[in-house]
């Protein structure tokens, strides 16, 4: 883009009278009218994913396009705050991090220069709006695109029908630029045609507890793959001609299962094109790849059979076909029987499709997101295809797009970096290793603090705007901020909580450092012990904020409608990570890496990539604790006794009766007592504490106080803080696609 121009016309804009949305709409427009999609050369990796959970594009695409800064000196000129744009709400189709790192993956290749094009859902519904009444959540619509959508052009004349048995529906594509070294895009899909079809792009995770909801995500799920596929052949003959070529210039990064149909929709529009169904196979074989980011066992995917025949009776087909090339192969290649069934795409036994095996068999790479989560995948996941080919399992560790989370989110530490070591950093984020030098420094110290108070005081500004809660800036600030889900384990903090509160009150920690803990999260509305967990550590905070006696050293506030642009004001005003998930079951995490950017330490588990921040940044400049993954695959394998370890920590037992002894009110639900057996008793198919509560919580308060006694020597804490962000740079999401680019598809990045 012509940078001057767009300014030129910046300047000739009229503000007056104009409200923030509409010099939004317009400002947007002047960029999206000087912004032309980079030409595509050779080949092209493509990004299928059910989330796109891109946040505020505004200050983004500004930042990406060089002008951010001039716009807002331009707008100030003009009597106009750049800050105003802030009130435009985040588009928020995705709800976690699967959907994030899509995001920021199209960011980095973009501004890395590698072709890399998204394709989504444009649903009419964002993930809900959170409120809470009474301390519970209640989820609201999110028209999201009230404001307009000034970013996105609808691409009419691509248009393609999509065929379910029942039904044709138009997928209509809307085209957003993503702007770097090259421009490439994210094309979301809108289905239309019927008031059914429109059903289709309707919400995100439609609930799938009835039949027809299940219907609803299948077709989602193959709505999206069907008009991807058509899209990148149709794209394939008009730039190659040959379909043979095809994987030559295609790749198709499969985000997780969601949209895995990608492959047997492939196969069948080759073999409608005249390709052999052995040809069809091949070529699939060498355009898929797929990225696993969960082993949780309710979050695979299996679709029953007799659903996807119903409405996709091809599909299904060619899934059972597949299965048999499957079979009749796996034999020749000496899998055991057990090993056959374990990998079998078609599961006779229930009568589904798994879509992982699916997605295994066929893919070129399977990678996990980050080193322990990748071994898991080869070790437990997929064993079976692990043994007999080694080489198709990976690695590629998230990364996340420092663009965003450490150059828009926190511009006053980034002024800090530039100067101790200039801003070449910026274009080479792998330069931010130089910080290193001068972390020691007593000016790199106190320049570091006063940066971490002024993004507290910008926090709690907002906080006390949004929360109608008041905070003063001289807190030590724990933050646990993520999807709200009983692995990632926000009820041990919860508990943790409880016993800081108790220990303060009878005077039993005379030197703590007073502290807020912040809470952010959305619970699936459907998942009624998430929703649970949010109620009690509201009724917790509720009781800490009534208290005279202790208000004064320990807070919490759990900010409602926690999105990525609350995200990003909490990682800059943060001390301490909470990443404190059982070992073994976050898969990577990002928010982990968006905090230790922006100089919080990680107070957390041996999982996901918590054990390569550590590794990077020292074990020493952060707080691990809990048992291992090995001990926790000995414990689930050895009949683990929660009530052995309270026991032997009465003080925790009381504070778990807390969920049953009338101290905390869940306003007649039952949904605390639900909470209590699913830890003592065992409810659902789990057994007793599933996710290892009472094993890691002694650990987890000790190292919570031992972080709160180390920041009383502020400057020293500092240092620490100070480590990580030194040694972040592996975390930024551009390593990440060069990765993928280099390892997975086999691409080369302009070189210009
Ligand atoms: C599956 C079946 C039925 C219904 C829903 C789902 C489902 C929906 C969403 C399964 C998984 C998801 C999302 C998963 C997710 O966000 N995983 C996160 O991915 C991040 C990026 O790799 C990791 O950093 C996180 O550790 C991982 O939890």
């Amino acid at each position: 883009m012509d940078k001057n121009l767009f300014l030129n016309d910046l300047k000739l804009l009229e503000t007056e009278n104009k409200s923030a949305v509409q010099l939004y709409n317009e400002i947007s427009a002047l960029a999206m009218h000087r912004l032309q999609a980079s030409a595509k050369k050779g080949k092209c990796a493509h990004y299928l994913s059910i989330e796109f959970l891109i946040g505020r594009v505004f200050y983004n695409n500004l930042l990406e396009l060089g002008v951010l800064e001039e716009t807002a000196k331009i707008l100030k000129k003009k009597g106009v705050d750049i800050s105003v744009f802030e009130e435009i709400e985040d588009a928020a189709l995705g709800n976690g991090g699967l959907g994030r790192l899509a995001a920021c993956y199209l960011d980095s290749g973009a501004a890395v220069g590698v072709p890399l094009y998204g394709y989504g859902i444009r649903y009419k519904f964002g993930l809900f709006r959170q409120k809470f009444e009474n301390g519970f959540q209640i989820e609201m619509p999110d028209d999201w695109q009230r404001f307009g959508d000034p970013w996105s052009v609808r691409r009419e004349h691509e248009r393609q029908v999509v065929h379910f048995a029942d039904m044709d529906v138009e997928a209509v594509p809307y085209d957003m630029p993503i702007a770097g070294k090259r421009v490439n895009v994210l094309r979301l899909y809108q289905a239309e045609g019927s008031e059914s079809a429109e059903k289709i792009s309707g919400v995100l995770y439609p609930a799938d507890d009835t039949e027809e909801g299940k219907l609803l995500r299948i077709r989602q799920e193959y709505f999206l793959s069907a008009a991807a596929v058509g899209d990148i052949v149709k794209e394939h003959e008009r730039l190659h001609g040959d379909l043979a070529s095809f994987a030559q210039y295609s790749a198709v990064q499969l985000n997780d299962t969601h949209p895995v149909f990608a492959i047997p929709e492939l196969i069948r529009v080759l073999v409608k094109k005249g390709v052999s169904y052995v040809g069809a196979v091949k070529i699939a074989k060498e355009t898929f790849d797929y990225t696993n980011h969960t082993i949780l066992p309710e979050a695979l995917e299996c679709w029953d059979a007799r659903l996807v025949r119903k409405i996709l009776p091809d599909i299904a087909g060619i899934l059972r076909a597949l299965s048999d090339t499957q079979a009749r192969l796996h034999k020749k290649r000496g899998y055991t029987r057990a090993e056959i069934e374990q990998t079998a795409i078609y599961q006779p036994k229930n009568q589904t499709f798994s879509m992982a095996n699916a997605a295994v068999f066929v893919a070129d790479k399977v990678n996990g997101v980050a080193d322990i989560h990748s071994e898991i995948i080869k070790r437990k996941l997929f064993a079976a295809e692990y043994r007999h080919m080694p080489e198709k399992f990976t690695n590629v560790t998230n990364g996340v797009a420092q663009r965003r989370w450490l150059m828009l989110a926190n511009p006053e530490l980034c002024a800090l970096i530039d100067r101790r070591i200039g801003k070449e950093w910026r274009q080479d984020f792998e330069k931010l290793s130089e910080f290193g030098h001068f972390i020691c420094e007593q000016k790199t110290i106190s320049e570091f603090i006063a940066v971490k108070r002024e993004k507290k005081n910008q926090l709690f500004s907002h906080i006390a705007k949004q929360e109608k809660t008041q905070m003063n800036g001289e807190r030590m600030v724990y933050a646990q901020v993520k999807r709200l889900h009983e692995y990632k384990r926000q009820l041990m903090t919860a508990f943790a909580l409880v016993r800081l509160y108790r220990d303060l009150k009878e005077n039993k920690l005379p030197d703590f450092t007073p502290s807020l803990f912040l809470f952010g999260a959305k619970s699936a509305p459907g998942y009624a012990r998430a929703k649970g967990i949010i109620k009690y550590i509201n009724e917790i905070i509720a009781k800490i904020d009534a208290d005279d006696a202790v208000r004064g050293r320990l807070a919490g506030v759990f900010v409602t409608e926690y999105n990525v642009s609350y995200a990003e004001k909490i990682v800059a005003a943060a001390d301490v990570s909470l990443q404190v998930s059982t070992a073994g079951l976050e898969a990577s995490g990002t928010g982990n890496m968006k905090f230790m950017m922006n100089g919080a330490v990680t107070l957390g588990t041996m999982d996901g990539a918590n054990i390569e921040i550590v590794e990077k940044a020292g074990e020493k400049n952060n707080y691990i604790f809990g048992a291992r993954v090995e001990e926790i695959e000995r414990l689930r394998a050895g009949g683990y006794d929660p009530a052995a370890y309270l026991k032997d920590h009465p003080e925790w037992a009381k504070i778990a009766e807390t969920l049953v002894d009338g101290t905390y009110s869940d306003g007649g639900t039952g949904i605390f007592r639900e909470l209590y057996d699913s830890l003592l008793v065992g409810a659902s198919w789990h057994k007793p504490d599933h996710y290892f509560i009472f094993r890691d919580i002694e650990e987890y308060y000790q190292a919570i106080l031992r972080a709160n006694a180390d920041y009383a020597q502020r400057e020293r804490f500092a240092e620490k803080q100070l480590k990580n962000v030194a040694n972040s740079a592996y975390f930024s999401s551009d390593r990440s696609v060069l990765e993928y680019a280099d390892k997975i598809w086999h691409i080369q990045k302009d070189e210009r």
